[in-house]
């Protein structure tokens, strides 16, 4: 059963107006003398009471799904299909205490064979343009407070991972006549307009060995959110929806070169000297420093993450190593939507 917000409100306000009913017949009774005060109040206690339960019982048995689309961007090669295969797995596998993952059978059994052909070193062939490939599931929170239990119910969000080819996403951002594009028509483009978050991949490779590569990725992000900013519903001239920027491939990077990138993204801060890193790579971590200074003039909510899919499908062992945490975007994604 689906419930809006908007619906509980309302069912409040009938409550609410259904019990200054009661009193004022109470009133009306007692002027009278016609029933005794105690009598009165008692009747008054109960049918509160009987109101108040029908209204948490109803909210408590209520679910309230939240659909949340998440886009998959970045250029070719840049690690999606596999993330998008890995983290599905990982969310199906976790057991963490705040929520809960199942996989609609097709992305379970899809994944299930993608990941069994990763431990065999076998990658996914490139994703073909004409189609997007969706994984879709149901999350459980599984630590929702009572207030919000009893005014919203419980709830459940639709989640869907949406992984499309890289060219496409480079077509965006060659797309200099935003308006009169075919592509603004295709179902691709309506997919990442109308999703609920964006995660955008950088590759550990491409900082490694080509900084101009990384500008060329950093320049495609800003075209693609510059055409969502023209086309979706912004707050307070800022795009609505979260953006994750995700340094991909993180298991290519040494020490150093990863304590760089986390302190770029914000997801630490240590002392470091920036001289001691290769200067193509200090060259990439500035396009980077570029990006996090656009994103946080542009979108609502932005985060960095640093992370690998492939030691994510191999390791199996508990051990919290923050390169695997591949699950940690999309749930930063889910906390924002149920903030908004
Ligand atoms: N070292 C490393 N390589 C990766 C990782 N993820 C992907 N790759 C490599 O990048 C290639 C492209 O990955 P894919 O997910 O198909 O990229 P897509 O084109 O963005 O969908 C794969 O064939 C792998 O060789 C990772 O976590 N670590
Ligand atoms: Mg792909």
């Amino acid at each position: 059963m689906r419930r809006s917000r908007n619906q509980e409100w309302l069912l409040a306000a009938g409550v609410a107006t259904g019990t200054i009913a009661l009193f004022s017949g109470a009133v009306g009774l007692l002027r009278e003398r016609s029933i005794s005060s105690e009598v009165l109040l008692a009747i008054i206690a109960t049918g509160i009471g009987v109101a108040f339960t029908l209204v948490a019982t109803k909210s408590i048995l209520t679910t309230r799904v939240i659909p949340t689309r998440i886009a998959i961007g970045g250029s070719h090669g840049v690690g999606k299909t596999i993330y998008a295969n890995v983290v599905a797995t990982r969310l199906a596998e976790s057991d963490s205490d705040l929520l809960r993952f199942t996989p609609e059978t097709l992305t379970a059994q899809h994944t299930y064979l993608v990941l069994k052909e990763l431990r065999a070193h076998r990658f996914p062939s490139k994703t073909p343009t004409s189609n997007i490939d969706r994984y879709r599931g149901t999350v459980e929170l599984l630590r929702q407070s009572p207030a919000s239990r009893l005014l919203q119910g419980r709830i459940a969000i639709e989640l869907e991972l949406g992984d499309s080819a890289g060219e496409l996403w480079d077509e965006i951002a060659d797309t200099a006549d935003l308006r009169s594009a075919p592509l603004i028509e295709s179902s691709f483009f309506e997919y990442v307009g109308e999703s609920s978050a964006l995660l955008y991949f950088i590759p550990a490779d491409t900082m490694k060995e080509d900084p101009e590569g990384v500008a060329d990725q950093v320049d495609d992000l800003r075209s693609t959110l510059q055409i969502l900013r023209s086309i979706d519903p912004e707050r307070g001239g800022l795009l609505s929806k979260p953006v994750a920027v995700i340094v991909s491939k993180a298991d290519l990077l040494e020490p150093q070169e990863l304590q760089a990138v986390r302190n770029t993204l914000g997801s630490s801060v240590s002392d470091f000297d920036p001289a001691i890193l290769d200067p193509r790579f200090r060259a990439s971590i500035e396009r980077l420093e570029h990006l996090t200074i656009l994103l946080s003039r542009q979108v609502c909510a932005y985060r960095g993450f640093a992370i690998s899919a492939l030691s994510a499908a191999k390791v199996h062992s508990t051990v919290p190593d923050p390169l695997i945490r591949v699950e940690e975007p999309i749930e930063w994604v889910i906390r924002e939507v149920l903030r908004s």
